[in-house]
């Protein structure tokens, strides 16, 4: 094994990090510590924390990580940073109030950008996630804002998905129109010490009842708390209840698969493309379709035809 794969799979928080930062780089290295630590992996649980900006996603994630730690689980914990102009400067709130975890050697904490990383960003978080689990946390908690689609996607990485809100009028609707509603598996309505909160929690539940879905699993709504400690012990248990309810009827493996299947195929698109485009820039030939293509002057689905086909008969065919 690489020295870097070993001190991960011995839990070591710095080895962990520069990982991380290969796969970020997405450095040939990563790939091959990616590799010696796959048998390592696949023993954790992720729980996506989702919501608006503000809603309390990262005091309720402090708090969980209290109460995981009081029955002795290791946590890792995933701070997704959107490019989003809703949040800003939040991340480093977010470690101050987590401090009193950074201590702990039994939690790892990191945040990623999204910024100028465009759809890699799931994919990236999916290798963090597996990191987490080669270097033995039994949990791992992943918290983005939920305002566009990058972040949305992010949540696929999640056994569990949590959305929280807050008691505002009009927050249910907009959370429909962002197709929050859709991933939750549980749901918090956080701040219930504001007015309104109740209201809100029927107003999620009476939305939930007209789900499909919602005989299957029926997402539970909880309120909390989270400055207060208030409801923590409730959301701990809702997320037990559904990764029971998920590793029972066998769905969770079933997620699992889809979410393996659709890594290999997001990075097989991702390096195919970035192949092709660099093949491109080296061809002066093929660089003039991409130029006619942009001018207007050629029919894409035409270019692509010629594109593709040069490369499978092509001298530069070796490279695929
Ligand atoms: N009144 C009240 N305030 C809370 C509660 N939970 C969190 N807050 C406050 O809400 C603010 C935002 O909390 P965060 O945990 O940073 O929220 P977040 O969702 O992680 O925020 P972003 O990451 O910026 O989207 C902080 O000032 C918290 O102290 C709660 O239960 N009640
Ligand atoms: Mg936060």
């Amino acid at each position: 094994m690489h020295p870097l794969a070993e001190q991960i799979h011995r839990g070591n928080k710095r080895a962990l990090s520069r990982a991380i930062s290969l796969l970020e780089r997405d450095n040939p290295l990563a790939a091959q510590i990616m590799a010696q630590l796959h048998p390592h992996t696949g023993n954790g649980y992720t729980v996506g924390i989702t919501g608006p900006p503000g809603a309390g996603k990262s005091t309720l994630i402090a708090r969980l990580t209290q109460k995981y730690r009081g029955h002795g689980c290791s946590v890792g914990i995933l701070a997704v940073d959107p490019s989003s102009p809703y949040s800003g400067g939040a991340l480093l709130g977010d470690r101050i109030r987590m401090e009193g975890h950074y201590l702990d050697a039994g939690v790892f904490i990191r945040s990623m950008s999204t910024r100028g990383a465009h759809g890699g960003v799931p994919r990236m978080v999916k290798g963090v996630v597996r990191l987490l689990e080669a270097s033995g946390k039994d949990v791992a908690l992943v918290e983005t804002v939920g305002v566009g689609q990058t972040e949305l996607d992010v949540m696929g990485v999640a056994d569990t998905v949590v959305v929280a809100l807050v008691p505002e009028a009009g927050d249910a609707v907009q959370t429909l129109k962002a197709g929050l509603m859709e991933i939750a598996d549980v749901f918090v309505v956080n701040k219930a010490d504001r007015p309104g909160a109740q209201q809100m929690t029927a107003n999620v539940r009476s939305l939930l009842s007209m789900s499909p879905t919602d005989v299957v699993w029926k997402t539970p709504v909880i309120e909390t708390q989270a400055v207060n400690g208030v409801g923590i012990e409730e959301l701990a248990d809702a997320i037990e209840e559904h990764r029971n309810f998920l590793s029972e009827s066998g769905a969770l493996e079933e997620r699992r698969r889809k979410r393996r299947s659709a890594e290999l195929s997001e990075m097989l698109r991702d390096r195919l493309v970035r192949r092709i485009e660099r093949q491109i820039a080296r061809s002066p030939a093929l660089q003039s379709l991409v130029d006619r293509v942009e001018g207007g002057d050629m029919e894409p689905h035409a270019a692509v035809l010629e594109l593709l086909g040069k490369f499978a008969v092509g001298t530069d065919g070796a490279d695929f």
